[in-house]
């Protein structure tokens, strides 16, 4: 019974610690959840107005409208576009942070020195920006000012970020549409009217706000995100470092950074390592920093730091009795981890504003302190190293070596080798030649409802048994990492033989005198956008729709909203897109048939549901071989 919650051997290991001390965790809460209420799963209840709740009886036997006389259709396409908002709110939150950052940075105004000159110019030229002669705060303030002129735009422009950014094709295919978000705010503002009581009640037309939500999330979110923290903090290149609750130390300091914004993690990182001699002088062997979720996912790619683990276990990190502090952020934090901190000696500190959890320590974050909260929060740590309770440590041996850091620059580095002067060209050429059958980005989180991690892994052996070249993002990445599946031994055992081929002679050529690995870790999930440009500069190159090519994305295990306004930005790109939960759409009959059949007329992409994981390989795959079909490509 215990290991199917988790194909994890360290959560294995650790759920039946948290039963040996007590501790109760996301899969005992499931249990007690348990049955769910079906009119919530089926996206069939309405709580916009206080007239409700209203529910419509799926099976025709009960009342078939709301009070107010929404039928389910109506119902359901409301909810899902408040779901794809909210999610979208939550990365342009974060891009709009990581922009002020960076207008304070190059205005001398905080200690964040512009790491990546390089990047900044490639950004301001995208923009259509002359670097030429400028000293980079100077551009950095240029490329600042684009971006909030995208944050306040008040004319019926499209935003600049979209325009600059997405695939010529696409941009045509949305503006017909009428979809192409004119400012962020202002859009998911217009989601939240549109869906209050008395406003929008044309499923379709609530489809295509959705879709507008989706380019809000993907270019105002994930790729503004990405391009300022790239800025700040450098372009990540390739990295070696190990996944999994292993790579916590017993005679470390352990500090765990958790969340999604890598403003104060990447602080924290640094100064570990200036104040390791404070852990020497409590007696450890000096500061371990490990990554949860995202936030785990950024400090990997850019500084090396090793992976703890994903959003599901976030709570037997804990549960270890080694952790002394974990920090969090924003986003996937379980309010829960107060509560088993509180059993063990570790200091939970949140940091930011709008995420406050009784029982934790709150040291505040700010740009203008964010060295003082650094050190603070270290210190907070090496304090807790001294009351870890030796009798309740237990550190599952376990953990994966791992090559991370695959930005588009990285990858393009390496095949560079191959063709300096056109970088693109040996991969292009093997998906043509069909070496590689086709690209699967994996993106997104664990869910409860699915044994952690199980549906990312056998996809993925699935689809790389098939010669499919996967990528991957966020709480995918951290499970196929954890599996092995990010080592040239990965290439060696997973690998189908003619992707094989192609992973060795990249591997030879860039000089690691080994295969690159089988899945190419990409970053966190605003790090999606890395995924959006290698598609829209092989789309170019190949001078193809994004949507003609033989690309598809899965969220095998998604459980945020944002995973759904991610995957919303990617059928906007014309690409099929798999989950593996069912989200609550399924009570009405005109949405679910619009979402994964109805869009791909207008639109080009669709969402693909299948709940068993070979079957939603061989799913991806036959949709892949239809596309290349369709390009003339070899079978
Ligand atoms: Ni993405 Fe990252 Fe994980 Fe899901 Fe949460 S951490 S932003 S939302 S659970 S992948």
């Amino acid at each position: 019974m215990l290991n199917v919650r988790s194909i994890d051997p360290a959560a294995q290991d650790l759920i039946k610690k948290a039963h040996k001390d007590g501790i109760e965790t996301v899969w005992d809460r499931y249990d007690k959840q348990q049955p769910q209420c079906g009119f919530g799963s089926l996206g069939v209840c309405c709580r916009h107005c206080i007239q409700g709740p209203c529910r419509i009886d799926p099976f025709g036997q009960g009342p078939d409208k709301g009070i107010c006389g929404a039928t389910a259709d109506v119902i359901v396409a409301r909810n899902l576009l408040r779901q794809v908002a909210a999610g979208a709110a939550a990365h342009v939150d974060h891009a709009y942070d990581a922009v002020e950052a960076l207008e304070l940075a190059a205005q001398g105004k905080i200690d964040y020195p512009i790491a990546d000159a390089g990047k900044l110019k490639a950004v301001a030229s995208g923009l259509g920006i002359d670097s030429e002669g400028k000293e980079p705060d100077a551009l950095a303030l240029e490329v600042v000012r684009v971006a909030y002129g995208d944050m306040g735009n008040h004319h019926n422009r499209p935003m600049k970020w979209v325009s600059a950014h997405a695939p010529k094709q696409r941009l045509e295919v949305w503006e017909s549409l009428g979809i192409i978000p004119r400012n962020p705010d202002r859009e998911i503002r217009e989601a939240m009217h549109q869906t209050t009581m008395g406003m929008d009640a044309d499923p379709v037309n609530l489809l295509l706000a959705t879709a507008k939500q989706g380019l809000v999330d993907g270019y105002a979110g994930l790729k503004l995100a990405t391009d300022m923290q790239d800025i700040l903090f450098g372009t990540p290149a390739p990295v070696v470092t190990e996944a999994n609750l292993g790579v916590l130390k017993e005679d470390y300091v352990n500090l765990i950074v958790h969340g999604h914004v890598p403003l104060l993690s990447e602080k924290i990182v640094q100064w570990a390592k200036t104040l390791s001699p404070e852990a020497e002088a409590v007696g450890a062997k000096g500061v371990q920093v490990a990554g949860i979720c995202c936030t785990g996912n950024e400090v990997l790619m850019r500084q090396g730091v090793p992976l703890a683990t994903n959003y599901l276990a976030q709570e037997l990190a804990i549960v270890t009795g080694a952790v002394d502090a974990m920090v969090v952020d924003v986003q996937c934090i379980m309010p829960s981890l107060s509560q088993i901190s509180s059993c063990y000696h570790t200091e939970l500190i949140t940091t930011m504003p709008i995420v406050k959890i009784p029982g934790a320590t709150h040291v505040p974050f700010a740009l203008e302190k964010a060295d003082e909260a650094a050190q603070e929060i270290v210190r907070k740590a090496i304090g807790a190293y001294a009351r870890r309770d030796p009798n309740k440590v237990h550190i599952p041996d376990y953990r994966a070596k791992i090559i991370a850091g695959f930005s588009v620059e990285a990858i393009a580095g390496a095949l560079g080798k191959l063709d300096p002067v056109q970088p693109l060209k040996p991969l292009a050429d093997n998906i043509v030649n069909g070496n590689i059958v086709g690209v699967v980005a994996t993106v997104g989180c664990n869910n409860v409802k699915v044994t952690q991690d199980i549906f990312h892994v056998e996809m993925v052996k699935e689809l790389l048994k098939n010669n499919v070249l996967v990528v991957a993002t966020g709480c995918s990445a951290h499970a196929l990492a954890k599996a092995g599946m990010m080592n040239s031994e990965g290439t060696e055992r997973y690998a189908g033989n003619t992707l094989k081929a192609v992973l060795r002679a990249i591997g030879e050529a860039a000089g690691l005198g080994a295969p690159l690995p089988p899945v190419l870790h990409m970053g966190s999930c605003v790090d999606n956008s890395r995924i959006g440009d290698l598609v829209t500069a092989l789309a170019n190159y190949l001078g193809v729709d994004s949507a003609a090519l033989p690309v598809a994305a899965s969220a095998p295990e998604p459980q945020h909203e944002k995973a759904l306004s991610i995957g919303t930005w990617a059928v906007a790109m014309g690409i099929t897109t798999h989950l593996g939960v069912i989200p609550p759409v399924l009570g009405s009959k005109q949405v679910t048939e619009l979402l994964t059949v109805g869009l791909t007329e207008v639109i080009g992409g669709k969402f693909y549901v299948e709940t068993e994981p070979q079957k939603a390989a061989l799913g991806l795959i036959e949709d892949i071989r239809k596309k290349r079909q369709a390009l003339g490509l070899d079978q």
